[in-house]
């Protein structure tokens, strides 16, 4: 028998490193360097991950080597189905603290005691796109909070817009099916600019509320820290006495709102698809932790039965200004996960996880919905057991009778697995604490029919319109303008126009001007008369609710060596003060040296950094530099785009041959640096986010 041994290692260098060579060249690292020991799923050590076993060394493999088996089979698992809609989607732990006492309201214990902290969990999302796509596609945002209170789960599974584009859930399969890619062509991905959508859509007047926060700035939100959440239906809050009131939750970002504009977010999902969940994990890792505010709109039946539309449309918003945010806690989000798989992709977010105190509403889209989140986690995570993962189990006590199935992980112990029982043992109802719903008197023919109210399908939309800013209106027509124009079918586009009169005529004419079409449509006709004095609702506008602030921003810094030391000690401290980041986008990433010989390391190299990944930049450029990059295609891209997209560009003198290679006519928006002083300036005018007014003289169609 031969015993000859052709597995001898070697020692080499690699770089730095130490490493350990084979016969065939590959690279072996052993075991007690720090790190575990690597063993198979059953616990044996490995002798040799880079070999499978063969029959000689150029032989075949064989059956018997139950290493290779393992981790093939393993590997071979790995994916379970990508959630149906919501597949992009990126999570972060954290919790919630609650301001005061809510008692007279909801006996939810979460609303019990001031200042008390409930563990959070949170998971951002885009509906359309799958798991792959880029985060800067133009859609709704999932806002989805799971908090694991101490009388159970209470999942609030929100989105970044109040309203939503269909109003019974029968039809959400149909919306769907629409508004991801054709099923002949398999494309487009993650985006609504296409005849499918809005042959839909147009034929759906219910939809045209949504429609229009849709094509608004709320559909491409420069990062989640920056984007409200809400609720969306009608939810009911109740007390101790069973005593209950109607709510509508909200989520207020402390660093208040932001979105890119379109052309940014087009050039975003090239340079960086992952743009909002590297934002969340840089700013979560930097102790920079993103914060929400829980308010409640609270009201009753008396509001319910004269407020013009119906409660349970949830088509339909209450204006803040009829009925206030009452602001009772916040929540922060201040951990990463350790495990995007086990916690992000596992977590199981459903409607019907309340808690004693919160209760439904008859909303038909709710309802449907609170069918649909137990049903799709059993598909996805492929087990009824998917409530005894660490993300998503309780972590208070709990004690149920369902018992086996897959993957069963937590197993009741001892004789009693049924009820009523005459054993002393086994868990019991609680009636005076258990959850019950409200008593709603319910008398009624059984039939298809919606309420009558749900068919005012225009006011609300103009009532928005109507609420945003003149740069947000533009934004919104040239929104529509852009994704009908992807339609090939001259007859959706038309179609989609006559809704838009029964808006704002201003609008639909501007929509039909922008696509060339020869006739503005006559408006469609109505199901219900549009309401049209409903006042203007400014908490609608982002732009009117300013942050004020540069706070939690990103300067892009744009330099090269030779750069000025003390502008740059200016720039990076007024920043700082600000509660800014600063980045450096650099001929070559290894760094730049200043005017001192200082050198200081680049996040980005030039053709890596496009402004777009900044909310304002800066170009720090000493004469050298500004040569040098003036004949860089890339730079002058940075300088241009930042220029289009109404950013606050400061620029050293030195800087001003890229600039004008650029093509930048300076404008009260690009500020030179010539002292100190004038880079606390800059960021003081950065609190503005962009200079609006430039839009105007930078687009012609
Ligand atoms: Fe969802 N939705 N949805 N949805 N939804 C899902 O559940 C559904 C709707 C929302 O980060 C699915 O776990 C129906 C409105 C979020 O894991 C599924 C209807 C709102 C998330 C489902 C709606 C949402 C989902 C797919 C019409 C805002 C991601 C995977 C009645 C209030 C949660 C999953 C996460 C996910 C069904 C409409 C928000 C299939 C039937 C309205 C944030 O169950």
């Amino acid at each position: 028998m031969n015993s000859r041994r052709s597995d001898t290692l070697n020692k080499v260098k690699l770089g730095a490193e130490e490493i350990l060579r084979g016969a065939g060249g590959e690279t072996h690292q052993t075991a007690g360097r720090g790190g575990d020991v690597l063993t198979t799923q059953q616990g044996a050590p490995v002798a040799n991950d880079q070999n499978s076993l063969r029959a000689g060394a150029r032989g075949p493999t064989l059956l018997e080597d139950q290493h290779f088996r393992e981790k093939l089979f393993h590997f071979d698992h790995e994916r379970i189905p990508e959630r149906v809609v919501h597949a992009r989607g990126f999570g972060a732990h954290g919790y919630f603290e609650t301001y005061e006492p809510l008692a007279d309201i909801t006996s939810a214990d979460i609303f019990q005691r001031a200042g008390e902290k409930t563990l959070a969990f949170v998971r951002f999302s885009t509906v359309a796109g799958n798991k792959g796509s880029a985060d800067l596609a133009r859609d709704v945002r999932g806002f989805a909070v799971k908090l694991y209170t101490k009388e159970g789960n209470w999942d609030i599974v929100g989105n970044n817009i109040p309203v939503f584009f269909i109003q019974d859930a029968i039809k959400f399969p149909d919306l769907v099916h629409a508004v991801k890619e054709e099923p002949d062509r398999g494309f487009p991905q993650a985006a609504t600019a296409h005849d499918n959508f809005w042959d839909f859509v147009s034929l759906m007047p219910e939809a045209t509320h949504m429609l229009m926060w849709a094509m608004s700035d709320r559909a491409i939100p420069r990062s989640f820290r920056f984007m409200e959440g809400f609720g969306v239906h009608t939810f009911r809050l109740v007390n101790a006495q069973g005593k209950s009131t109607f709510v509508k939750f909200h989520w207020k970002p402390k660093l208040g709102m932001q979105s890119v504009v379109w052309n940014e977010a087009l050039k975003i999902n090239g340079a960086d698809p992952d743009f909002h969940r590297r934002d969340l994990w840089n700013a979560i890792q930097s102790g920079d932790f993103p914060e929400w505010e829980l308010g409640l709109q609270l009201f009753d039946d008396d509001f319910a039965d004269k407020f013009a539309f119906d409660v349970l449309d949830a088509t339909k918003l209450i204006p803040e200004e009829q009925v206030p945010v009452r602001r009772v806690g916040r929540l922060v989000l201040d951990r990463c996960v350790d495990n995007f798989f086990a916690e992000t992709e596992q977590v199981s977010f459903c409607t019907q996880n309340i808690v004693p105190g919160v209760d439904f509403t008859n909303d038909p889209l709710l309802q449907g919905r609170n069918f649909s989140y137990l049903d799709t986690q059993l598909k996805r995570l492929g087990s009824p057991n998917f409530t005894y993962l660490p993300i998503n189990a309780p972590k208070c006590p709990f004690h149920t009778l369902q018992q086996d199935g897959h993957m069963a992980m937590v197993n009741p112990k001892g004789r009693v697995n049924y009820e009523p029982n005459s054993w002393d043992e086994g868990p019991r109802e609680r009636p005076e604490r258990g959850i019950t719903s409200v008593p709603e008197e319910i008398a009624a023919p059984k039939q298809r029919v919606r309420g009558e109210k749900f068919a005012d399908h225009y006011s609300q939309a103009r009532q928005f319109f109507i609420s945003q800013s003149e740069p947000e209106q533009t934004h919104i027509k040239d929104a529509f303008v852009f994704e009908l124009s992807k339609c090939e079918n001259p007859a959706i586009r038309s179609r989609m126009v006559s809704h838009l009169m029964n808006v704002d005529d201003g609008l639909a004419k501007k929509v039909a001007d922008g696509l060339g079409l020869k006739d503005v449509p006559k408006a469609a006709e109505p199901a219900r008369k549009p309401i049209t004095d409903l006042p203007a609702s400014p908490a609608l506008s982002i732009l009117k609710n300013g942050p004020e602030s540069f706070k939690g921003r990103k300067l892009g810094v744009l330099i090269a060596d030779g750069a000025d030391t003390k502008l740059l000690a200016a720039l990076e401290k007024a920043a700082a003060t600000e509660g800014a980041m600063v980045e450096f986008i650099a001929p070559k990433v290894g760094g730049f040296t200043d005017s001192d010989g200082k050198l200081h390391p680049a996040q980005q190299k030039v053709n890596g950094g496009p402004s777009v990944l900044y909310d304002a930049v800066a170009v720090l450029l000493s004469a050298d530099g500004a040569r040098l990059l003036a004949n860089e295609a890339t730079a002058k891209d940075f300088v241009s785009d930042a220029f289009a997209h109404a950013k606050f560009i400061a620029h050293t003198e030195t800087a001003m041959p890229l600039l004008n290679a650029a093509g930048i006519k300076p404008d009260e928006g690009v500020v030179p640096l010539k002292v100190a002083e004038d880079a606390t300036t800059f960021i003081t005018q950065c609190r503005q986010l962009r200079l609006w007014k430039r839009e105007a003289s930078v687009h012609a169609v």
